[in-house]
């Protein structure tokens, strides 16, 4: 019997309290069929544990990692110091400064370690989830059409929201 082919995309966040803030990017996956696996790790709680993840990714047959962390948010940062797989940082809204102290962690690498920051909140996980998608997208072409299809369905969606304003306008005037 044939082994289902592992994961592309792992989903790392430093605390399980991380998880119900980030779900949507696991969604956005989903929404896919991209299998993904989510795990807890942390750079600063369980170093070894993110060392050796990040620098086996590659024969494990991941192709993108998804790092989210909160406050001081180092796990993206050291999880690309030790994979040359795409890193997507998502930084986790903290209750201090609502997640800009959680970006600013992630998004300021220093040259030669790229990591590819989403945004804080609002749309940050899902576009990490569908960054993820476009990246696989590269090399797969069943992938790369139901991205068209998505694209090409964005305008319908944006007239269908804007449809529903309007009828609620019409409402409040009347
Ligand atoms: C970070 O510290 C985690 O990503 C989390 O956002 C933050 C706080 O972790 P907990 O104390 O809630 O476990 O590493």
């Amino acid at each position: 019997m044939s082994q289902p082919s592992p994961p592309a995309v792992a989903i790392l966040m430093g605390s399980q309290n991380d998880w119900p803030k980030i779900q949507a990017a696991a969604a956005a996956l989903d929404e896919f069929g991209v299998a993904y696996e989510a795990r807890v790790m942390s750079a600063h709680r369980t170093p070894e544990v993110v060392h050796q993840f990040a620098a086996s990714a590659v024969e494990r047959g991941l192709k993108v990692i998804i790092a989210a962390a909160g406050g001081a948010a180092h796990l993206a940062g050291v999880v690309a110091s030790h994979t040359p797989l795409p890193v997507i940082g998502l930084p986790v809204p903290t209750s201090m400064m609502g997640g800009l102290d959680s970006l600013l962690s992630i998004v300021q690498m220093p040259g030669d370690v790229p990591v590819a920051t989403v945004g804080a909140g609002m749309g940050g996980p899902r576009n990490a989830g569908l960054l993820a998608v476009q990246i696989l997208a590269l090399s797969d072409e069943a992938l790369a059409g139901k991205l068209r299809q998505f694209k090409q369905k964005l305008p319908e969606k944006v007239a269908a929201k804007d449809a529903a304003l309007q009828k609620i306008l019409r409402e409040d005037a009347s």
